[in-house]
């Protein structure tokens, strides 16, 4: 569970990535394929370039889900199942993936939204993405 200030720290970032959720997304995957190079391998499909479409789409469609998430935060299982069953059932990410996108998310908020992005904030943010994670990968066996 999220503490009111937890709730509000998510939920404003939420309102200034909403516009930007493709750029964002883009630059935390591209962040994430360049420091773990073995995070690639689940997209061999795709054009990893830096700004191409496949980045920006893929990307925004991550950040958009967690702003979806973001507007449910007190049914987060609810909101992310349908997700959850396509990364347990279909995808089958390695569950460690998900700390270093988590890790590349948090280190492209950073740098795009300097002091803005509070110590308070990285650790709403944090603890967020760790939940949306952890459900996820709730489906595994
Ligand atoms: Zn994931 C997909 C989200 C993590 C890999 N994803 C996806 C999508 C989304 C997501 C929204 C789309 C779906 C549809 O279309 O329907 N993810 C997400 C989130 C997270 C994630 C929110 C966290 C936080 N993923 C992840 C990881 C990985 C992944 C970690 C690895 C590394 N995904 C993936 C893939 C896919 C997805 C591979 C598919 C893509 C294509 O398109 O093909």
């Amino acid at each position: 569970t999220f503490s009111d200030a937890e709730k509000a720290s998510i939920v404003s970032l939420c309102g200034k990535i909403a516009g930007q959720a493709d750029v964002i997304g883009a630059e935390a995957l591209e962040r994430l394929f360049l420091s773990f190079p073995q995070t690639k391998t689940y997209f061999s499909h795709f054009n990893l370039s830096h700004g191409s479409p496949d980045l920006l789409r893929h990307g925004g469609k991550v950040v958009n889900a967690l702003i979806n998430a973001a507007g449910h935060l007190d049914d987060l299982s609810g909101a992310l199942s349908a997700l959850s069953d396509l990364h347990a059932f279909q995808l089958r990410v390695d569950p460690g993936n998900f700390r270093l996108l988590s890790h590349s998310i948090q280190v492209t908020l950073a740098a795009h939204f300097g002091s803005e992005f509070t110590p308070v904030a990285q650790s709403a943010w944090d603890k967020f993405i760790a939940a949306v994670s952890e459900i996820l990968v709730s489906k595994y066996r």
